[in-house]
């Protein structure tokens, strides 16, 4: 992936997160509100200091346990996941030994064709062998409309643990009144997708993952043990502490 700034930057990984936006969005791939959630993202992670917090941390060793012990886990990407971590999402389902399923919230054919072609030359690049589905559609999210509905049986429809970083609220809503547990990732505590997933960890997409890709799957802690509204509320509290002594260590 090309580099945007010199690595010596103290923005770098933000500079480097904007330009995979932006070629991402040369190549086809992003819907046009991406880099409109992408700077909500950033205002979150500004408030949370840039860091992966101890709640979030936590919370990433649970949806870890939770997709190793799961019968059929599924990692769900969009346009975004993929601009910003899609190395990392096919790493991961290597990891796991499961698909990966292409399921976007605003559907085009282009789009869907543009994404599945940068996975698979990643998938080459990395030389991984994983499943990446969404291209041949047979099944709908119930509750949804439209072909943001549109799902692959053998994917997510039959996906017990799911994994579905910067979801859209209604469809992240949908999947856990399926019954499966839904794993989210997203920086902004408040969001509907955060409070109504079944995990939410409350981090930066590529952070999270090199994190997670980082992890032994043994020893980790139980969904039992996870306590979701202490979870957000921690991540809250972190931004408000930040707030407060923000002053006190300038940022660039
Ligand atoms: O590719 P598509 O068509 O599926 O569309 C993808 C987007 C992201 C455009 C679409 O799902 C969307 O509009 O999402 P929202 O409703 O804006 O929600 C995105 C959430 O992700 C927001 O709460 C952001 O704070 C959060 N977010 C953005 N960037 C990151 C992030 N969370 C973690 N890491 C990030 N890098």
């Amino acid at each position: 992936m090309e580099h945007a700034a010199d690595p010596s930057h103290p923005r770098y990984r933000s500079l480097l997160m904007r330009h995979r936006l932006e070629v991402a969005a040369e190549k086809g791939m992003l819907a046009d509100s991406a880099l409109i959630a992408h700077g909500r993202g950033e205002a979150y992670d500004y408030l949370l200091g840039e860091r992966t917090i101890p709640s979030a941390h936590i919370a990433s060793q649970v949806a870890l346990r939770a997709l190793h012990d799961a019968e059929h886990p599924v990692l769900s990407v969009n346009g975004n996941v993929v601009a910003l971590a899609g190395d990392e999402m096919l790493q991961l389902a290597e990891k796991l030994g499961c698909p990966l399923e292409v399921n976007i919230f605003y559907r085009t054919p282009e789009r869907m064709e543009a994404l599945l072609s940068d996975l698979n030359e990643r998938k080459e690049r990395l030389g991984i062998d994983v499943d990446i589905l969404g291209a041949a559609p047979d099944a709908t999210i119930p509750g949804l409309k439209g072909p943001r509905a549109k799902c692959e049986t053998k994917g997510i429809l039959s996906a017990d643990v799911l994994l579905v970083p910067l979801e859209d609220g209604d469809r992240c809503e949908a999947l856990v009144a399926m019954g499966k547990t839904v794993i989210v990732i997203d920086l902004n505590p408040l969001s509907r997708s955060a409070r109504r997933g079944s995990i939410t960890i409350v981090d930066e997409l590529s952070r999270c993952l090199e994190n997670m890709l980082s992890m032994s799957t043994e020893g980790l802690p139980s969904l039992e043990s996870y306590d979701h509204n202490k979870s957000l509320q921690d991540a809250l509290d972190a931004i408000v502490e930040g707030m407060k002594n923000g002053l006190s260590e300038p940022k660039e």
